[in-house]
């Protein structure tokens, strides 16, 4: 995936005119957003093709998929249906739900990312002993697109390793959870981006802000 000035907003905005409204004034500098819970919920799988038809964004959707396969499989389906261009799914569940995600984005044309350590700090008691585990699951799998924290430069330096360098990998964590763009771009192609973004009083300052820091 192609990601204009490696930079993902994450729009955990839950109204959709004031997503609009962050988008519109950021508009010339991302074409790549990722929805998650949020907004879904609060405003429905149609905010998908909303930001196609009106931004022509690529869209990741944070679903986070951890359920069987018979399920992950549904909501991948429904999910790419509604025009998605990706999926994130957990790595936790193992190789036959992790299937289940992959096998749906290729028969509709689309990807999928796959979460190993995630960014919080809760994040250290059980998915960071697993995360190496999990991102060689994904490289066994084929899988080629990953998430992996900028909160851990550490770590997204041996996921890195793991994974190769030429696996694409974004990152969450910037800005409001602490990481460094700079440093996470040393290991990381993407830097996935919300509160410091849509929650500055100027959006379009900040994402300028942070378009210089990372040149
Ligand atoms: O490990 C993860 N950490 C994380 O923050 C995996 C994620 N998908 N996220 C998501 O990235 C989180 O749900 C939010 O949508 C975004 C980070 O947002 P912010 O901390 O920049 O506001």
């Amino acid at each position: 995936m192609d990601v204009k000035n490696n930079i993902i907003l994450a729009m955990d905005l839950m109204d959709l005119k004031e997503a609009e409204r962050v988008c519109e004034s950021i508009n010339e500098y991302i074409d790549t957003i990722k929805i998650g819970y949020p907004l879904t919920l609060a405003e429905g799988l149609s905010t998908i093709g909303f930001f196609k038809d009106n931004f022509d964004y690529k869209v990741i959707c944070d679903y986070k998929v951890a359920d069987i396969p018979a399920t992950n499989e549904k909501i991948a389906n429904q999910t790419f249906d509604a025009g998605a261009d990706a999926i994130i799914c957990h790595g936790f569940v193992g190789p036959d739900s992790v299937d289940a995600c992959k096998t749906s984005a290729e028969d509709h044309g689309g990807e999928v990312f796959l979460l190993t350590e995630m960014s919080h700090p809760g994040a250290i008691k059980f998915l960071q002993p697993n995360a190496d585990e999990i991102a060689r699951m994904g490289v066994e799998m084929g899988i080629t697109n990953y998430v992996a924290p900028s909160t851990r430069p550490e770590r997204l330096s041996e996921i890195r390793d793991i994974v190769g360098k030429d696996a694409f990998m974004i990152s969450p964590g910037v800005g409001t959870q602490g990481g460094d763009p700079r440093e996470t771009l040393k290991y990381s192609n993407g830097l996935i981006i919300g509160r410091s973004i849509y929650n500055a009083e100027d959006p379009e300052k900040a994402t300028i802000d942070i378009v210089d820091s990372i040149q």
